[in-house]
């Protein structure tokens, strides 16, 4: 997918040849790293390096029933008793729909040029394939217009998880290929109609949450628990619709749209860093993302996951291999908790993934296990493995209780520690040469957080779902200081 080696890294190699020290594998990667790291003042982050915010449509926008929408399958979800802590559905949200112009200038107040949001397919093709309908996308159109006359750079998600009902009804939603070949006909509808505009589209995010939670074990929408075997299959075709998404932007997008995927990753930490654990966790990485991630990213399966899957294995054919494996852009990653601390066994595939002891720290969301050096080792693994030449850092952020003191103020030091630590260990790896390019805080405001409602707020805006009253916390000066000198404390 990516050139190897840049011309200096190879004038490099050849200099390292020419004077008979060899080229073993470590040498090699010494050298390249050496050549490509760029030199950085102690907390900096390169010139040019992206910073933004995320957020995606089910969680804020509202209006669900507005300008057409059809309904999707977390409107049906969230509607159903005992799925949301607290009771509640994202029928209004934070009214993003109708509030979008303030939050933009929120988004302008941050001092960040880019913003990453997504385009809710419901509201595009309200039955999931079939008639458009345009008023769905001229919410996007004037959101667009609204972020570049602001000087904000526009990065749209294609599939946040709010599939068309419509499309789970009449075939089983990813249980069929024919949603990936319905996401490829709204990914070229959207391509052709708003790259003009925006040049950057990530396809889905997070099939190994939406995938696994929805189909496999009913946490989340639609709430089906699928034996292994339907499973495979329905992540199988949500790696199409990936490869035939990208196709299709592609063919329908403006020449020089950029195209890939926003995954949260499987992230794999070395327990130690001796350089048999970094080799185990680079074995990690591949094999416990080999569902999706590394199938995407090598066109092919790999043999363990095949072997391990057994009868369960996806079936497929290997034209759709072909598809699956088209070549990215660049590949976002979603970095949040450590999710395996590895080591090294003589046991093929050759790593053994370490129990958490019951103590370990975590933030106000209890997944959200606190491992700073997650946001160093996972891009580094990650462009180790597959190569990649661009990486985006397409979520990171926390909850927080977020409590109103007497002031008014709200301060809320466990997300900035949390950030500190984490964009600490970010610099470090973009400091030793890995290529990632931007980084999106999740979130811009508090809003849905899918199964625990409005309980957890990842927002850097506090936001009163009553009143609908966006307030800065201290999170905001926090991020506005690092993205105005480009650096950390470090
Ligand atoms: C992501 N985990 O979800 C989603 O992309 C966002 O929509 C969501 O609001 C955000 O992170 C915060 O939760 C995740 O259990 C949810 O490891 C859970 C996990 C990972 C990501």
């Amino acid at each position: 997918m990516l050139e190897k080696f840049s011309r200096r890294t190879f004038a490099k190699l050849a200099g390292l040849a020419s004077l008979g020290l060899g080229t073993t594998a470590a040498k090699v990667e010494e050298a390249h790293a050496q050549a490509v790291a760029p030199k950085l003042a102690p907390g900096s982050f390169p010139s040019g390096f992206i910073w933004g915010t995320a957020t995606s449509a089910y969680q804020v926008e509202g209006a669900v029933k507005e300008d057409g929408r059809g309904p999707s399958i977390w409107d049906t979800f969230s509607h159903q008793p005992g799925h949301i802590a607290d009771g509640t559905s994202a029928d209004r949200a934070n009214d993003h729909y109708h509030l979008y112009k303030e939050d933009v200038g929120l988004i302008k107040d941050l001092g960040v040029k880019a913003y990453r949001f997504s385009i809710a397919w419901p509201r595009v093709f309200p039955e999931g394939t079939g008639t458009p309908n345009p008023r769905g996308l001229d919410f996007y159109n004037r959101l667009i217009d609204e972020l570049l006359a602001n000087g904000i750079e526009p990065y749209a998600t294609l599939y946040h998880w709010d599939l068309p009902q419509a499309l789970q009804d009449r075939v089983g939603g990813w249980q069929s290929s024919e949603t990936s070949k319905a996401f490829a006909d709204y990914s070229a509808y959207v391509a052709e109609r708003i790259t003009d505009r925006v040049k950057t589209l990530f396809t889905l995010n997070e099939v190994g949450r939406f995938l696994n939670f929805g189909y496999g074990w009913a946490i989340d929408a639609p709430g089906l628990k699928l034996p292994p075997k339907q499973l495979n299959q329905a992540r199988h075709n949500v790696a199409l619709a990936h490869g035939l998404s990208v196709q299709a932007i592609r063919a329908h997008g403006r020449a020089g749209t950029r195209v890939g995927p926003a995954e949260n990753i499987a992230a794999c930490v070395p327990a130690i860093d001796t350089p048999e654990n970094v080799r185990a966790a680079e074995i990690a990485t591949r094999e416990l993302n080999a569902g999706f991630l590394d199938v995407i990213l090598e066109g092919k399966y790999t043999e363990h996951f095949l072997e391990y899957a057994g009868a369960n294995a996806p079936t497929f054919t290997a034209d759709e291999l072909k598809i699956i494996g088209e070549r990215n852009d660049f590949v976002g990653l979603n970095i949040y908790a450590p999710q395996f601390y590895v080591e090294a066994t003589d046991k093929v595939p050759g790593f053994s993934v370490l129990p958490f002891p019951n103590s370990f720290p975590h933030m106000n969301s209890e997944w959200l296990r606190i491992g700073p050096e997650t946001a160093y080792w996972v891009p580094r693994l990650a462009a180790k493995v597959w190569n990649i030449d661009t990486i985006y850092i397409t979520e990171n952020g926390t909850s927080s209780v977020d409590q109103v003191t007497p002031d008014g103020k709200i301060y809320d030091l466990d997300r900035i520690m949390f950030l500190r630590n984490y964009l600490t260990q970010l610099q470090r790896c973009i400091a030793e040469g890995v290529p990632v390019r931007g980084y999106f805080l999740w979130s811009l405001m508090d809003n849905f957080e899918w199964i625990f409602g409005f309980e957890k707020r990842f927002g850097l805006y506090h936001v009163d779902f009553d009143t609908l009253v966006r307030k800065p916390k201290l999170s905001v000066d926090f991020y506005r200081n690092v993205v105005a000198r480009n650096a950390v404390d470090v």
